[in-house]
């Protein structure tokens, strides 16, 4: 373990200390008479928390001549985080967030997004392996009341996916907004897995986000240009447009879809009693075996699936932490309470998948990008290669069925990771050494985490989809500091 990390886990684990004495008052094992407890009062201002929580919808899909079609219409909203206060925001067939799209591969797919907003916007599939024109990233526009089709043949692993605006300029707010929502991909492999997947009882999503908000309980998103430069975050996290929500859950194995959906949060997610669980999948497939881990790193845009084990918390709570580790700030994401039924899945499987091997020597070109903070507090820039993001510019043109590494250089005193439409990645070293490739990161991924001075290589191939026009993005997936130009273009050919 690297100090910076050991410094970020001792001070998530002093926090898990002080909450774990908390304790809930379901404690029947004192027989003397309880004191007669105080009238219970509902609070009729600030934040709501608390409530049941809120599970996306499972978007039903229209079969059309054989193609799966999938209606979702991008609106303007008001949403509840505050007793006193509706919230405007924007969500997707819903008044925040969007409904989850459950996949399966070899099907083919219509997803289509009519924009009821007041502006325009886009919509990306974030981690879909797929031709660029149906990317929605900044090139896929949708105009103020267009509707716009995302066709194609899922053609990926079995993953948590999702999608989110991409415009130019305007990806970080228009998430803030509250524009975001999953895509779970099944395929054959991950259906004959005795694992927990009867989504919303025991294979539940989690999108995890921070915000700010104002004196009249609205977002404000007004990052300063210092904010911009180190990403802008709030006090307040939220799990699935709730703060602090309760999911009752059967004995057993639960299985969660974790989202770091915020801007710029690097999160760690653990249990209020430091409790072991398994890692199961990464960004684009699951692990080949499960990895059991106390704390789980996603910075902003990765996902990990985890199954924590309720045999024995039947009556209890579990609680699910989020240590937020730039500005160390922690929060409860969610209380599990655990009912007496026994959940159907009481044990993982010992294999999961099988992955390419990581293979350095197969690549027959090595592609270096460095991450660079230029301009000033006054006017921020962000770069990559000394380039900031021009959408007339193709950065870097790619084989298709070339294996490359690509390295990437952070080398600014902030943290930063990198993100790549197209296709998956897998990580071969950090700083060149593979012993701090951690075992929960192994599986397919298409975002990185990258510490403040570090280099990450991972091995890539184009396997699908060149198009000398489709242009795709890699970039920053802190969303101020993709917005600020630390982005670039390349196309598969
Ligand atoms: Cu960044």
């Amino acid at each position: 373990m690297r100090r910076r990390d050991f410094l970020t886990y001792s001070a998530a684990t002093s926090f898990l200390l002080l909450t774990g004495c908390g304790g809930s008052s379901n404690d029947n094992t004192n027989n003397t008479t309880p004191p007669p407890s105080p009238p219970p009062t509902t609070p009729s201002t600030g934040l709501i928390t608390g409530e049941a929580l809120a599970i996306p919808t499972l978007l039903d899909p229209t079969p059309v001549n054989g193609v799966k079609q999938f209606d979702l219409a991008i609106e303007e909203a008001t949403h509840k985080f505050y007793y006193e206060f509706d919230t405007n925001t924007f969500g997707i067939n819903a008044t925040y967030l969007g409904p989850t799209l459950l996949l399966r591969q070899g099907e083919q797919v219509s997803i289509n997004f009519t924009n009821n907003l007041a502006e325009t916007t886009t919509m990306h599939g974030h981690g879909m392996h797929l031709p660029a024109v149906m990317d929605g990233g900044p090139h896929q526009l949708i105009g103020v009341g267009e509707t716009w089709q995302a066709q194609y043949t899922v053609n990926q692993k079995a993953c948590t996916n999702w999608y989110h605006p991409h415009e130019m300029g305007k990806t970080a707010e228009h998430v803030y907004q509250g524009l975001a929502g999953l895509i779970i991909i099944e395929d054959e492999e991950s259906q004959a897995l005795d694992l927990p997947k009867t989504y919303g009882v025991d294979d539940i999503p989690l999108v995890v986000q921070d915000r700010v908000f104002d004196n009249a309980g609205q977002f404000s998103y007004t990052p300063t240009n210092q904010q911009i430069m180190q990403g802008y975050r709030g006090e307040n996290f939220i799990t699935n447009g709730q703060v602090a929500p309760v999911f009752n859950a059967k004995a057993g194995l639960l299985r969660l879809r974790l989202l770091n959906g915020s801007n710029a949060g690097v999160y760690h997610f653990s249990f209020a009693d430091n409790r072991q669980f398994q890692q199961i999948a990464t960004d684009n497939s699951l692990l080949e075996q499960p990895v059991t881990l106390t704390s789980v790193r996603l910075s902003p845009g990765e996902r990990a699936e985890i199954v924590v084990d309720l045999a024995n918390d039947a009556s209890n709570s579990v609680v699910l932490n989020v240590l937020e580790s730039i500005d160390q700030r922690s929060a409860t994401a969610l209380t599990i309470t655990v009912n007496n039924e026994t959940a159907p899945v009481t044990s993982l499987p010992t294999s999961l998948t099988t992955l390419a091997a990581v293979d350095p020597s197969q690549a027959s070109n090595t592609r270096t990008f460095t991450l660079e903070g230029m301009g000033n507090m006054g006017n921020p820039v962000l770069t990559i290669n000394n380039q900031a993001m021009d959408m007339t510019v193709i950065n870097e043109t790619v084989p298709l069925d070339q294996t490359e590494i690509w390295e990437i250089t952070n080398t600014m005193n902030m943290p930063h990771n990198f993100h790549i439409h197209a296709t998956h990645f897998q990580v071969i070293d950090r700083n060149g050494s593979t012993a701090q490739v951690a075992d929960n990161e192994k599986g397919y991924k298409d975002t990185v985490f990258i510490p403040a001075g570090e280099t990450v290589r991972f091995l890539v191939t184009m396997t699908d989809y060149a198009d000398a026009n489709g242009k795709y993005m890699y970039h920053c997936h802190f969303l101020e500091h993709e917005d600020a130009g630390m982005m670039g273009q390349f196309v598969v050919v």
